[in-house]
């Protein structure tokens, strides 16, 4: 074979040149076959709320999708009191979550069902809402 056919001009072997490259490409390929959780991560859908007892959370309402990962989180400038000092989701995120100064709340869900789901607090008196369509 003629060198410099595939245009390098070292002393390099022809088996080590085409190896490089199958292992970039093979690199290359591995890097795209992800496990469908991180790439969930990546396209969840994220509301990053603050809370204060005066305006309660600082988004009330929400549109989604179903099927769509959600990323819904709060982070409290103040501590709760009474009636309101939890939220929580009924249908989409069942567990209250106590709303403490300072303590971020993750709550992450994928909405299956079209529907409209109310924020609530423990209690489940309504204080916002995410539309499932
Ligand atoms: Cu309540």
């Amino acid at each position: 074979m003629r060198y410099g056919a595939i245009g390098w001009n070292t002393n390099e072997p022809v088996t080590s040149f085409y190896m490089k490259k199958i292992i970039v490409l093979a690199a290359t390929l591995l890097s795209l076959c992800e496990p469908a959780d991180s790439v969930a991560a990546i396209v969840a859908k994220t509301f990053t709320l603050g809370y204060t007892k005066a305006n309660d959370i600082s988004q009330k309402s929400f549109t989604v999708k179903t099927g769509e990962k959600v990323h819904l989180e709060v982070n409290p400038t103040e501590t709760g009191a009474g009636c309101m000092s939890s939220i929580m989701v009924p249908g989409l995120w069942n567990k209250p979550e106590p709303l403490v100064k300072g303590k971020k709340i993750v709550m992450e869900f994928t909405p299956q069902r079209a529907g409209a789901y109310k924020i609530t607090c423990a209690m489940g008196v309504p204080r916002g809402v995410i539309n499932v369509h």
